[in-house]
């Protein structure tokens, strides 16, 4: 079956069932090409905004430094092991053996920062050294985003065949996740056995998988990645409320909801994001239809205005009622999706909340109850998600507000957490205590984002790439015939 047979059969069957799901594209009205018309002029003013700013290139420089300052620390002292621990100066495997988490995650922002001696060496080492024969039961979503977004992207980026087919074989290996009744996948499986476990999951493990299955399905020309991803994200959308708003856990066997609590945050807050770009990356109106439904919900119920500042807070998904005021380091994703997707001024705003977090403290907490104005969990592992709002902004105003904000927070982000041979996880952003914890994601993604925002705007175009969950960017690609 070719990908588009799939997608007309997917059209006709699993969404036969949706209200709302648009199957033909919509007929446009004279207004339309007014309005894109519009849009377009708007856009060639943000790029022309965007060129007379210009790049700051000795803070490029600067991160740069600061990358290869942690990946050089990875290098000395957890070469081989999936991360480096900062502080004690040892090395930690996930499952007890090493997937190469940090260099596979790593190699993407090393090429887009031209650091090609340190990319060839660790493509080298994934190519001789990465094997997927392993008897591990791995979390299916963080290998997906990690490891297949890593390998897919450093295919896309050096033509090294080898890449891809690792990424082949790991898809292969990690499919019997989708084999349960709902085809919400579960959330463990065995990467040599394909036994699964792990029946309790959620909107953001079963939606965030297409822009990685999706794209290796066009490499590869076998449709069932694509089609299995599909229908997680499409099964998890036709779970919404009446309302329209999703939970944060269902059981994956029964597909019902678990936990009905509804926001943007953990648990949830990726599943927007693939919404919006599996209509951006594979053009799929199923996934336009679906995201714009989703977001007018979220933007109806969650929002809450405190003193004049936006935030998303947390709310019942079968009433819309209010259930708590919270916000935290990963909600601080939104106003980069939201800003992505057209909607600058409810970014400019909500990005002004997460800023104003960050700087309550100095950095940003795990959790912050926005009306009491209070930390509700400390830690700060070293997360991305504001300073990729940050970029979002700025590709998308051109207003250099954002890249001084990226400049404040990387003098926060290095005074604070920076170690003898790479970049601690704060225990708790008021006492600054460090932890000895450096996640793969802060070389996929904090850095890359902080050099975005100061690199040659033509670096990276997220109109022409399009970046994963983990800031793995991926280029489109044409169906096989
Ligand atoms: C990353 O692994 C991904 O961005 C994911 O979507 C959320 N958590 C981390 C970064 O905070």
């Amino acid at each position: 079956m070719t990908l588009s047979t799939l997608r007309t059969c997917l059209l006709a069957c699993a969404l036969a069932a949706c209200a709302g799901c648009a199957t033909t594209p919509a007929s446009r009205a004279p207004a339309d090409e007014v309005a894109d018309a519009n849009a377009v002029d708007a856009k060639a003013d943000v790029a022309a905004t965007l060129a007379r700013n210009g790049a700051d290139a000795a803070m490029a420089e600067r991160v740069k430094t600061e990358f290869l300052h942690a990946w050089n620390g990875y290098r000395q002292h957890a070469w081989g092991h999936d991360a480096l621990l900062p502080l004690s100066n040892g090395a930690h495997d996930w499952y007890g053996q090493s997937l190469l988490m940090t260099p596979v995650d790593a190699l993407d922002t090393m090429l887009l920062m031209g650091l090609d001696a340190q990319a060839d060496e660790a493509r080298e080492l994934i190519a001789t050294r990465l094997s997927f024969d392993r008897d591990l039961d791995v979390k299916h979503f963080e290998i997906v985003i990690r490891l297949l977004g890593g390998l897919l992207s450093g295919y896309q980026m050096t033509g090294d065949e080898r890449l891809l087919a690792l990424a082949d074989d790991l898809g292969t290996r990690l499919l019997p996740a989708f084999d349960s009744p709902t085809g919400l996948p579960y959330v463990y499986v065995n990467l040599r056995t394909g036994k699964t476990h792990g029946t309790e999951s959620n909107p953001a493990e079963a939606g965030t998988l297409l822009l990685e299955y999706g794209t290796l399905s066009r490499l590869t020309g076998k449709p069932v990645y694509f089609e299995k991803a599909r229908r997680a994200l499409v099964e998890t959308w036709k779970r919404r409320s009446e309302i329209g708003l999703v939970g944060e856990r269902f059981d994956v066997v029964t597909g019902d909801w678990t936990r009905t609590d509804s926001h943007i945050g953990a648990r949830i807050d990726s599943y927007y994001e693939y919404l919006w770009k599996c209509w951006k990356l594979f053009g799929d109106r199923d996934c336009k239809a679906m995201w714009d439904d989703s977001i007018a919900a979220a933007n109806r119920y969650l929002p809450e205005e405190v003193d004049g500042a936006l935030w998303y807070g947390h709310a019942d998904m079968a009433t819309g009622t209010r259930t708590a005021s919270l916000y935290g380091a990963l909600d601080a994703f939104m106003p980069g999706l939201l800003a992505y997707s057209g909607d600058v001024e409810r970014a400019r705003r909500l990005q002004a909340s997460s800023f104003a977090m960050w700087n309550a403290h100095g950095i940003e907490p795990e959790l912050w109850d926005y009306r009491k104005g209070e930390v509700v969990s400390a830690g700060y592992p070293l997360r991305p998600e504001i300073v990729e709002s940050a970029w979002y902004l700025y590709r998308a105003t051109g207003d250099t507000a954002y890249s001084d904000m990226g400049r404040s927070m990387f003098d926060d982000f290095v005074r604070y957490t920076r170690t003898d041979s790479g970049f601690a996880a704060l225990e708790g952003v008021v006492t600054k205590d460090k932890a000895d914890d450096m996640e793969s994601f802060v070389l996929a993604e904090t850095f890359k984002y902080f050099y975005l925002l100061f690199a040659a705007p033509g670096t990276l175009d997220p109109e022409e790439v399009v970046l994963n969950t983990e800031a793995h960017p991926l280029r489109p690609v044409e169906e096989p015939n």
